[in-house]
């Protein structure tokens, strides 16, 4: 029997007699530790230094803070989020307290929470992308996620489906980052599009992806009353949550598949449960984000999240992700 054949059948034996497998859930992003591979997404209840103490209490593994503009915005009209029966939808048009705020936060919460963190940067234009990063340069943040397009900022386009000015962007801010950097990317449906975008992003030193963006413009409406559930752009939102959970594994597999591993995937979209994690990992994410189910169900869901991924890691004899990362098995 090879070695790793011989490893697998312990760790089965271990879990069969119930003895207590050491589970490690830890990984790297962009080569920054992390204590386990869940933390939570840009977005949900992280625009405000309270909001963000809150991550920094629980158990997500890293404390990620709102996207960020040059000038503090407060948003669409309300209401602009809803829960839905199995999500929810959003059009919060990137409410935040302006990029100079999140740099005073970041050394407030590394300081008191030792965990890393990670800014989320989306400037209304590419001259404002260029002055946040090179500001984050300087700041306590350990890593950035490029965010280059919200489906929700009125009057602007999803720039992810944008191929000529994601190269313009993030030729930009390449040139002028010196922190480990990833980019969130919209959901992608064809599979062209999957190998363009791919093909600009290789281009540059980004060291992730994250995949994926609540999927832009759906409607929800209330029988009821006969109106739309959000106000902004006539009810049209992200949606998130579980209606995501495919979309959100196709999309990490085929970019975990075209960057070969060299490029990281960072899985968000219909995270509830630690199988929900265990599905994005096996499909080839290093870490998963959790959005809407962190909203809805509050801090608690990481310690869930991460106890449950941890037992079905055991029951299945895996000790860490690199035991099944990736290895998908085909039909
Ligand atoms: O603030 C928002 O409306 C928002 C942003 Br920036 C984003 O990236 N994704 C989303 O669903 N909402």
């Amino acid at each position: 029997m090879c070695n790793s054949l011989a490893h697998a059948e312990d760790s089965k034996n271990d879990a069969k007699n119930g003895s207590k497998m050491k589970i490690d859930l830890s990984t790297k992003i962009a080569g920054v530790k992390l204590e386990t591979c869940v933390f939570n997404a840009s977005g949900p209840a992280d625009v405000t230094l309270e909001e963000l103490e809150v991550i920094g209490k629980s158990k997500s593994s890293a404390v990620t803070m709102k996207s960020c503009t040059l000038e503090p915005r407060v948003g669409n009209p309300e209401p602009r989020y809803a829960d839905l029966e199995y999500g929810s939808i959003n059009s919060m048009g990137l409410p935040n307290l302006g990029y100079k705020a999140y740099i005073k936060f970041a050394r407030v919460l590394k300081k008191k929470f030792k965990k890393p963190v990670i800014a989320s940067i989306s400037g209304m234009t590419l001259e404002d992308n260029v002055i946040m990063f090179k500001a984050f340069n300087n700041s306590a943040v350990d890593i950035i996620e490029f965010n280059p397009g919200s489906p929700n900022t009125i009057g602007k386009p999803i720039i992810g489906y944008d191929f000529e000015e994601m190269d313009r962007l993030l030729d930009a801010v390449s040139k002028v980052c010196k922190k480990p950097f990833g980019v969130k990317l919209p959901a992608y449906f064809d599979l062209v599009h999957f190998e363009q975008i791919a093909g600009v992003i290789k281009k540059y030193p980004v060291k992730f992806v994250t995949c994926i963006n609540s999927i832009g413009n759906g409607l929800a409406i209330n029988p009821y009353t006969e109106k739309p559930l959000i106000k902004p752009k006539g009810g049209l939102g992200g949606i998130g949550g579980g209606y995501t959970k495919y979309t959100t594994l196709a999309n990490v597999r085929r970019f975990y598949e075209l960057f070969e591993d060299k490029i990281q995937v960072i899985g968000v979209g219909g995270v509830y449960t630690g199988i929900d994690a265990f599905e994005l990992i096996l499909a080839g994410a290093s870490a998963v984000q959790i959005g809407t189910a962190y909203l809805q169900k509050g801090p608690y869901i990481f310690e869930q999240v991460q106890n449950e991924l941890g037992d079905f890691m055991a029951n299945k004899g895996y000790k860490k992700l690199s035991d099944f990362r990736g290895q998908l098995k085909p039909l």
